[in-house]
């Protein structure tokens, strides 16, 4: 089974509010059909989720957040969720939308309800659920990014690999030259924070990828806009992208 978290910068125009990718995003569908294993699919925020959230000043940490903050960003997740549903139903992909509510409690995961998700991923379907306001409790409220998700999914499925699709060819050793690093065996790169996105933009990334990469599982960032990248990735052939190595693997 496969973990793949196309990010918000892949699926939608970060510099335009709420305009989606859908090229991009059709793309990727097409390249989904051509991976003959389960795959398990959470996506970003980007210029929809974030969009809103920077507007009302909605972060990670849990607080009593303006709850018309909460209703605009849920909804406007609920809109992108459905773009890419329509996407994938249009390629003849079963996709099959968990809000995290379905697998969430507070800011912990439920694991039954987690194993239930690979269960329904084996029976064909395409699981896709997606960063989110969520409720924390005691009118307190968060943003629960998809990286986050990715943690929760990978702890609990132990995925065979997880996927970061970006909107870049992986990660740089130096964002002037765009020097590309292929393999990490555990040591952890200086990242530059991005300080547009409320749950951390590439720091967040790398570090939720170093915590699965600890589990002992491989973890690829790959250029979403060039998605036969994550086909070659799955089926273990040679591409252009980071190797998080896991730890066992390395
Ligand atoms: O783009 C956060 O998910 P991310 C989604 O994976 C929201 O960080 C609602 C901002």
């Amino acid at each position: 089974m496969i973990l793949l978290k196309l990010g918000g910068s892949i699926i939608t125009n970060k510099e335009k509010p709420l305009t989606p990718r859908k090229k991009i995003i059709e793309n990727i569908a097409k390249s989904l059909k051509k991976i003959n294993e389960p795959v398990i699919i959470v996506h970003g925020g980007g210029s929809f989720g974030h969009y809103w959230s920077v507007k009302y000043d909605m972060h990670t940490k849990p607080k009593k957040y303006d709850m018309h903050g909460v209703a605009i960003v849920k909804n406007s997740m609920i809109e992108l969720n459905k773009i890419i549903l329509d996407a994938f139903v249009k390629n003849k992909l079963n996709p099959y939308s968990l809000p995290p509510t379905d697998f969430m409690w507070g800011n912990k995961s439920v694991p039954n309800k987690i194993r239930e998700i690979e269960k329904i991923a084996k029976a064909g379907l395409t699981p896709v659920t997606y960063g989110d306001a969520l409720w924390y409790g005691n009118k307190k409220t968060y943003i629960l990014s998809g990286d986050k998700i990715m943690t929760h999914l990978a702890k609990i499925l132990k995925p065979r690999m997880c996927i970061f699709a970006l909107n870049e060819d992986g990660l740089y050793s130096d964002l002037k030259t765009k020097k590309l690093i292929y393999e990490l065996r555990g040591e952890n790169p200086k990242i530059s924070e991005n300080k547009m996105d409320v749950t951390g933009g590439m720091a967040r990334k790398v570090e939720e990828a170093t915590n699965i990469a600890k589990m002992g599982i491989d973890v690829f960032f790959v250029n979403g806009n060039k998605p036969e990248r994550i086909v070659k990735a799955v089926k273990n052939r040679k591409y252009e992208g980071t190797l998080f190595r896991g730890k066992n693997n390395a």
